[in-house]
């Protein structure tokens, strides 16, 4: 087994700050916010020496990184490793781990299948199913607003939206913990979630005779008009099978953990029911559910003024970058009524999340229920914090809501 200090031996480029952090290790899960500022002070670019990777993690910088496809690829993976390489365990995606011209005919398709026409047909099933949940929790009073929400209402809502089959089912979160751990080193949390994958199952679950109505359909009929290849679309569905779920727990995880602890922004998001949208989108730049991804060099360069060399790998800090103070005034703080235009908790340019508009109507509806139903939430126990080498969520939040 390589240590994870064996994918790359290359020495610091001149002039770089070179830094001992492990953005990758428990204690930085656990308060991963001075070392953010430890890399965004050393300087535009810096060098992890412990990876012998690049990171950014100013605002500027990770919003230059991301917008440039042609010198920071995907082609290559986002992890870190390098399928060049390292070679690679599964098939790449046709569109996280690509790019043009192939990575705009993935992204067609899948934006279509994702559009707000598409998207409003499965707005009433979303938001009844909301309402039901909500009401059986707000009856119970204590509850845990991971377990029995965060993951609860994606596991209800998205599989049926993408047309799966009900067995197996319970194989996704697993298998999308180990795939968010792989874009990380090899480290121990990698090694213990590698037993979880079940890539054969969920390429299987892609076959168009494992699919009824909803939006794996959708993206087999792109193939029918011969927007992709028929053997490319299994692999579509599995992208969203894949990105669609662990992302929206860790988001509405998120926006709880954040109301349940600033209970003035509660307040004034019952004073003003519209900002739940607004509401969301500030938990996901305020703590970034998806931490981290990578890109790989094309060409030998600079950031801000730093030699940055072809095919090295760099590590764009999205969650730092959306705490920027050079960026973001009072960037600590949660508040609903800011404007997050901008953040990069979605990412930015070409690869930008492709379900958002879903993503974001999942954080609305539960957060609208939960209006109808509740005065007051307080956390009620133990938080406990989940550790992924891409994902920031928790894995218990016990809640206790007083019912309107
Ligand atoms: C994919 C994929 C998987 C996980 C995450 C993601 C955040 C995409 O297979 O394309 O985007």
């Amino acid at each position: 087994m390589l240590s994870p200090h064996a994918l790359y031996d290359s020495a610091p480029p001149p002039q770089v700050p070179v830094l001992d952090i492990d953005p990758f290790s428990a204690a930085f899960f656990d308060d991963p916010y001075p070392a953010h500022a430890a890399m965004r002070d050393a300087g535009p670019f810096v060098w992890l020496e412990r990876y012998n990777v690049g990171a950014v993690a100013r605002y500027a910088d990770v919003r230059e990184v991301l917008t440039d496809w042609g010198r920071f690829s995907s082609a290559r993976g986002v992890g870190m490793e390098d399928f060049e390489r390292h070679g690679r365990f599964r098939l790449p995606s046709l569109i996280l781990e690509a790019d043009p011209p192939l990575h705009s005919r993935s992204r067609g398709v899948l934006s279509r299948a994702l559009s707000p026409p598409v998207l409003k047909m499965l707005r009433a099933r979303f938001a009844t199913e909301a309402e039901t949940m909500v009401e059986a929790l707000a009856a119970r009073r204590r509850f845990d607003a991971i377990a029995d929400l965060a993951e609860r209402y994606p596991l209800r809502v998205f599989p049926d939206a993408m047309g799966m089959k009900r067995e197996g089912r319970e194989k996704l979160l697993p298998h999308a913990e180990m795939l968010f751990n792989s874009f990380g080193p090899r480290n121990a949390l990698f090694e213990a979630s590698r037993a979880k994958a079940s890539f054969e199952w969920i390429e299987e679950q892609g076959r168009r005779e494992n699919l009824s109505a909803g939006l794996g359909l959708v993206i087999h009929e792109a193939a029918d008009r011969g927007e992709i290849g028929h053997d490319e679309a299994p692999l579509l569905v599995r992208a969203l099978l894949q990105a669609g779920l662990d992302t929206t727990v860790n988001a509405i995880g998120a926006t709880l953990y954040c109301l349940a602890r600033f209970p003035d922004q509660w307040t004034r998001l019952r004073e003003e029911p519209a900002l739940a949208k607004p509401a969301f989108d500030e938990a996901i730049r305020f703590e970034s559910p998806v931490q981290t991804f990578f890109r790989t060099v094309t060409r030998d360069t600079e950031i801000g003024g730093a030699p940055v060399r072809e095919g090295d790998k760099i590590l764009m800090m999205l969650a730092a970058a959306n705490r920027d103070p050079r960026r973001w005034s009072e960037a600590d703080r949660y508040d609903i009524a800011r404007s997050t235009t901008g953040h990069v908790g979605f990412g930015s340019g070409i690869h930008q999340c492709v379900g958002q508009i879903l993503a974001r109507m999942e954080g609305e509806l539960v957060l609208d229920a939960l209006l109808r139903r509740v005065k007051r939430i307080r956390i009620a126990g133990e938080v406990v914090r989940r550790h992924n080498n891409t994902l920031r969520g928790l894995a218990s939040l016990p809640v206790e809501v007083e019912p309107l």
